[in-house]
């Protein structure tokens, strides 16, 4: 049925083209039951009218009718020579165009070894393949260098509105992310500090800092600030920017309906070992954007499929690769507080990609048992976090609702891990 819908609306599409994709359309069109059909009927007209500020999705990247990104089968062999997006740290989209010229290939038969998952988690031999992440030494050495450290340009990038670049006097750069509303710096750094606590290490080094005019620290930059609109005494959050990047791609295991990420030896067996890290980091992914509800990553493309069925083929937003093959997760804003209110509408999203995944990291599903059992997930966050932010005051802490949707959606990731397992071991 979903596909019948799924095809005329595709149909209907083309016979409207749209430019570009525009979201969304009339949002009660969409419950859980997935696609209905009449979707297109609507004008573009007042398809646009509904596109307002405090739709998540409204900063979708242009659709293939707009033809912008270079697509992808689901194996990193494909990029070879593929456009290259440095510096394209940013919420919204945009690249760089530079030749990409490292193309790591490893050799296949590595990947080759009998034991490449341990019941429903990913093996020792096959994480110790994988590049590491950021550590606890990278954020401490973070904090240090921007509490210490002049900032000497500050200029637009890393995507939306008031965000900034910023470059340190010893070249270094953050992305700054300012925001009138308090809740999407919340977001952002509740996020950060609960992918540590689940020891995901996939999220760049991030902290608070303050907009201070008068402090030396800002004072080169005072007339970029000035045209920035920033105020002072607004809580900025300074993420670490890392070069070098380049798009990276949903996993084939998760783009169609019959999307399932299960340890099978033979599929597994069948990887070379960059797209086994791949998944190794996104059975990560997964359960982080499930535990934030972010909309940002895979649920937005899967939104959009229904107009677009290349959709899944292009690179994911908010998600980079490093040249050896680290995943970034970039931008969870909405995450814990805006994608909490938006669950009545795409929590079935949520649903579906957790339901695809039956492999885990070891320690990953080991954080999660704990904090099940604990129930104590939005205490330890805040304590976390008045214990690591020296500005811990100006921002609110993790209201109790807000915990409570978290530690439910814990509960359920815990379910899932248990469902695999009675599965599979
Ligand atoms: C994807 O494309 C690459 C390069 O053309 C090819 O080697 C690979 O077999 C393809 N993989 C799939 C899953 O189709
Ligand atoms: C998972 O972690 C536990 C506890 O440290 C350990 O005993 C077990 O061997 C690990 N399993 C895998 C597959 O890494
Ligand atoms: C670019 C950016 O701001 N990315 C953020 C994504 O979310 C994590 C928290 O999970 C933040 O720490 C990152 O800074």
């Amino acid at each position: 049925m979903a596909g019948l819908a799924f095809t005329l609306g595709f149909v209907l599409g083309l016979v409207i083209q749209l430019p570009v994709i525009t979201l969304p359309l009339n949002e009660e069109q969409f419950g859980d039951s997935g696609f209905k059909i009449g979707v297109r009927s609507e004008s573009e007209g007042s398809a646009r009218k509904q596109l307002s500020l405090d739709n998540p999705l409204r900063l979708v990247k242009p659709s293939s009718h707009g033809v912008v990104y270079p697509q992808n089968n689901g194996t990193n062999a494909y990029l070879q020579g593929q456009t290259d997006y440095s510096g394209s740290q940013q919420s919204d989209g945009s690249s760089g165009t530079s030749p990409a010229k490292e193309a790591v290939i490893r050799n296949r038969e590595s990947a080759k070894s009998p034991d490449v998952v341990d019941g429903v988690f990913w093996s020792k031999t096959t994480e110790r393949k994988c590049p590491g992440g950021f550590t606890e030494g990278d954020q401490k050495g973070w904090k240090n260098k921007i509490d210490k450290t002049k900032v000497v340009k500050l200029e637009t990038g890393c995507g939306r509105m008031q965000n900034r670049m910023a470059t340190f006097k010893d070249a270094a750069q953050a992305c700054v992310r300012y925001r009138l509303n308090t809740d999407q710096i919340q977001g952002e750094i509740f996020s950060f500090y609960l992918s540590k606590l689940l020891g995901i290490d996939n999220v760049p080094p991030s902290s608070l800092h303050l907009v201070n005019t008068i402090d030396d620290r800002w004072r080169t930059v005072t007339g970029e600030i000035a045209n920035s609109k920033w105020a002072d005494d607004k809580v900025v959050i300074f993420t670490q920017f890392v070069e070098g990047l380049k798009p990276s791609y949903i996993p084939v295991e998760f783009r169609g309906e019959d999307r399932k990420l299960h340890p099978k030896q033979d599929l597994m067996n069948s990887k070379g070992p960059e797209d086994l890290c791949d998944l190794v980091q996104w059975s990560d992914l997964i359960i982080f954007d499930y535990l934030t509800a972010n909309l940002d990553r895979v649920v937005n493309n899967m939104f959009n499929k229904q107009w677009n069925p290349n959709m899944m083929n292009t690179p994911a937003h908010n998600l980079e690769r490093t040249s050896n093959g680290r995943l970034i997760f970039l931008d969870n804003e909405s995450g814990l507080f805006h994608g909490y209110r938006l669950l009545d509408k795409y929590a079935s999203y949520h649903r579906t990609l957790l339901d695809s995944l039956c492999v885990f990291r070891n320690s990953t599903a080991r954080a999660i048992e704990r904090l099940h059992h604990s129930g104590s997930v939005g205490e330890e966050l805040n304590k976390m976090f008045s214990q690591n932010e020296e500005l811990y005051n100006h921002i609110p802490r993790l209201p109790q609702k807000n915990a409570k949707i978290l530690q439910q959606r814990i509960a359920d990731v815990y379910e899932q891990i248990q469902t695999c397992k009675k599965q599979y071991v």
